[in-house]
């Protein structure tokens, strides 16, 4: 084909990992024929990875939903009707507001999986208009742990600002050339690593830039809160500490020092399986370079301790000297745009705190999503009260959610079920009502809003959508019209759009000609006006602790499970470059490059069980088992195996929805949950494996 016969539209990555990096698109005749990264693009200058070149292969896949179907035969059984989006909106308006008459609004859980644009916000907006404060999300393992620590720390969510040189920056179970997390395109990092910038990598795997890293510890997985301490104890002991920082803005650091003293490096080093002397170097590396910043990845918040370990990373960020300073962890201001509380009308529900079904197990103050684990035990065991109904979108729970066999159970329990997808997946396949929805490329959305970065991205619509597929916002803003008060809602869905950008002056059109907007670059804002927490310093210990039931200063009591001679390896996984989460495996293109399941494994655990590169294997826990391929490979630990997570198989017809036979989370359980944030452990889990 002609290049000059392409006509080329910029807008924004979304919907393959948090999106974030510029795009080109070429169209011809309504139909993207190529991607590449915009040179001009502000986080990723020209940089885009391979799923994101290939992401328009999913538009017209054979796979997709194309009509709204209502379900005919039992749960489950796959029997479907094709419907007008007149009749399924009714249908769910129906049922939604019989079961609000009969058991209260609080009865209908409204739920998201990773926030992938502005829908998880007009979400959030219909379940407070419609008086039910359950928004169901999949925050217990992604985000709420390290967002909500940090706003109880300091009163912000520090994020690693790669805008600026670091003179060192600490991957801390985050492999970003991999994952891009929040739009931390690793463009920006790779740039300052060229320019000098040092790495020290916590990870069990030896992941690319591991290769470029000063250090590598490689980590036990699950024991993470337990080399943060550690790392603080070298840092007081040794005086590395910033005083000055400390001595004016921080509270509680005496305490903190007598705290760590007994986290030794010797001590933590048996836990953590990391040399003493490591842990000591880390930790001067980190408390004498200036400035440095930790970006924190997400297995930090997948265990029972992801509060600990939330705060005791924030503290290693406050004591060196590294919050809110260019090139250290930043509280981002946002652009002018119109606030979250007020754009999901959060004034209509004010006894939602109150309400919410994870009040009742007294969760951290600040947690606005209802954990999975404490949804389920609503819909299972009327717990606190019974929930009977759930909406849910751009969500797969039953490969998201610890336990799956639970997520099951409850899913076929409710009374009714809806959900939003791209394709029939195992949980849709539960559904009375399923909805085709528009994707990434098909409608006009705002990235990153409500992420906590100071930006915001545009992302412009560049084709139609396939026959009946509409975008999440439009179905939710007809949905919102026809169960709520309609005057609450809008003409278009796209005046919602306008509505987010109102304080800014800009309409979505003019914002999509800016590209994006970001707020003002302000740092060490503190000094005018002190930390945003009850003492107005960074509260290493929480003054409020003993009010909320909290532990005031950050532990490690064990790792989240121990190994005995029936399981003697651990258990954890990562998100693959090819996919996002459970989604595109239906991609031929994106299938081609990963077709399989894996299980990577050393090759000296190999030898031990018998077990050969490509070979089918078992992988059990004491909670469930699973089936995928040993890939053996010397960057692992060898006591530790990682899971590919997000399996579900729609290839042949039998196995189509298998969910359960290659699904990370038949591993995983739900009996134990943190208590703050209601997170299981989905990392540092014992296990064994055997040749299948
Ligand atoms: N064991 C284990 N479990 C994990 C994790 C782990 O590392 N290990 N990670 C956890 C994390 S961090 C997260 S965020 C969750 C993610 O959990 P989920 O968000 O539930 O998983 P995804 O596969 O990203 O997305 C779910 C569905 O969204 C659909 N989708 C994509 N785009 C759209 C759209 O525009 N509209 C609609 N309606 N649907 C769309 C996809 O087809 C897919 O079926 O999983 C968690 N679960
Ligand atoms: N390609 C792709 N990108 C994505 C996603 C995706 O599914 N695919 N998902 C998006 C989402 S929702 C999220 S939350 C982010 C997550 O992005 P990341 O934070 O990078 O998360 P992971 O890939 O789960 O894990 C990062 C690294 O932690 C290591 N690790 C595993 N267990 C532990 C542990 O216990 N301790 C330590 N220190 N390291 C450990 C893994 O080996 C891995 O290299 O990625 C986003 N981007
Ligand atoms: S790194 Fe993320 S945002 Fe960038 S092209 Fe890849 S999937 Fe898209
Ligand atoms: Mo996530």
């Amino acid at each position: 084909m002609a290049e000059n016969d392409i006509r080329w539209i910029k807008t924004h990555c979304a919907r393959m990992d948090h999106g974030g990096c510029g795009l080109m698109v070429g169209v011809k005749n309504n139909r993207i024929v190529k991607i590449k990264g915009d040179p001009q693009g502000f986080l990723n200058r020209g940089y885009a990875c391979p799923k994101g070149i290939l992401s328009a292969e999913k538009l017209g896949s054979k796979d997709r939903l194309r009509y709204p179907l209502r379900r005919v035969g039992d749960r489950g059984e796959g029997k479907w009707q094709r419907v007008s989006w007149k009749e399924a909106i009714k249908i769910i308006a129906d049922n939604l507001s019989q079961i609000r008459d009969a058991y209260g609004a609080r009865s209908v859980a409204f739920c998201q999986g990773m926030p992938k644009g502005l829908e998880h916000f007009v979400l959030i907006r219909l379940a407070n208009i419609f008086g039910s404060p359950n928004v169901v999300a999949t925050q217990d393992v992604c985000h709420a742990p390290r967002e909500i620590s940090g706003v109880h720390t300091c009163g912000f969510y520090p994020v690693a600002d790669f805008h600026h040189k670091s003179e060192l920056v600490v991957l801390w179970a985050s492999n970003i050339t991999a994952t891009n997390e929040e739009g931390e395109i690793c463009n920006l990092l790779l740039e300052q690593v060229r320019n000098g910038t040092q790495l020290v990598v916590v990870d069990p795997r030896k992941i690319a830039l591991a290769s470029k890293a000063k250090m590598w510890l490689q980590i036990r997985p699950g024991t993470d809160h337990a080399l943060a301490l550690a790392m603080l104890n070298v840092i007081i002991e040794e005086n590395l500490y910033d005083k000055d920082f400390v001595e004016q803005w921080t509270y509680g650091f005496s305490e903190l020092h007598q705290h760590v003293k007994g986290y030794t490096p010797e001590r933590m080093s048996e836990a953590t399986w990391i040399p003493p002397e490591q842990i000591r170097q880390a930790a001067r590396l980190l408390a004498t370079a200036r400035p440095a910043s930790i970006q924190w990845g997400n297995p930090i918040e997948q265990t029972t301790n992801a509060f600990h370990t939330a705060r005791a990373l924030i503290c290693l960020m406050a004591i060196t000297g590294n919050l809110d300073v260019p090139g250290g962890n930043i509280h981002a201001v946002e652009p002018n745009i119109m606030a979250l509380g007020k754009f999901v009308r959060a004034d209509l529900i004010p006894t939602k705190r109150k309400e919410m079904i994870h009040a009742y197990h007294g969760t951290i103050p600040r947690l606005m999503t209802v954990p999975p684990a404490f949804f389920r035990e609503a819909v299972l065991r009327g717990t606190p009260y019974p929930v009977k109904a759930a909406y849910v979108q751009c969500a797969n729970p039953l490969l998201a959610h610890a336990e799956s066999n639970k997520t099951f159970e409850a899913l076929m329990k409710v009374d009714f079920l809806a959900v939003s997808d791209l394709v029939m997946t195992p949980t849709a396949s539960l559904a009375d009502v399923v909805l085709p929805a528009a994707t990434q490329f098909e409608f006009n959305d705002i990235g990153h809003y409500g992420l906590g970065h100071g930006i915001i991205l545009a992302r412009p619509k560049i084709v139609d959508p396939p026959q009946e597929c509409w975008p999440d916002i439009k179905i939710l803003n007809e949905l919102g019209k026809a169960i709520t008060d309609p005057t609450l809602w809008f003409e278009d869905y796209k005046d919602m759009l306008n509505l987010v950008l109102q304080p800014s002056g800009l309409t979505y059109d003019q914002f999509v000609e800016k590209g994006y907007l970001k707020g003002e670059e302000k740092f060490w804002k503190y000094r005018q006006s002190g930390f945003k927490t009850p003492t107005g310093k960074v509260e290493l210990r929480l003054s409020q602790a003993e009010k909320y039931g909290l532990s005031p200063l950050p532990r490690f009591d064990g790792p989240p499970e121990e190994l005995d001679e029936a399981y003697p390896l651990v258990l954890t996984s990562a998100k693959s470059p090819n996919y996002l989460h459970s989604s595109y495996r239906w991609v031929d293109k994106l299938r081609n490059r990963e077709p399989l399941p894996s299980a990577l494994i050393h090759p000296d655990t190999a030898t031990q069980y018998g077990i050969k590169n490509g070979q089918e294997i078992i992988i059990e826990t004491r909670w469930g088992r699973i089936i995928q391929r040993a890939s053996l490979t010397n960057n692992i630990h060898p006591k530790v195996v990682s899971v590919s997570h997000g399996w579900w198989l729609s290839d042949s017809a039998p196995e189509k929805l298998d969910w359960k036979r290659s699904n990370a989370n038949m591993l995983t359980s739900a009996e134990n949950v943190g208590r703050e944030f209601g997170t299981p452990n989905l990392k540092g889990i014992a296990c064994r494996i055997t040749p299948v």
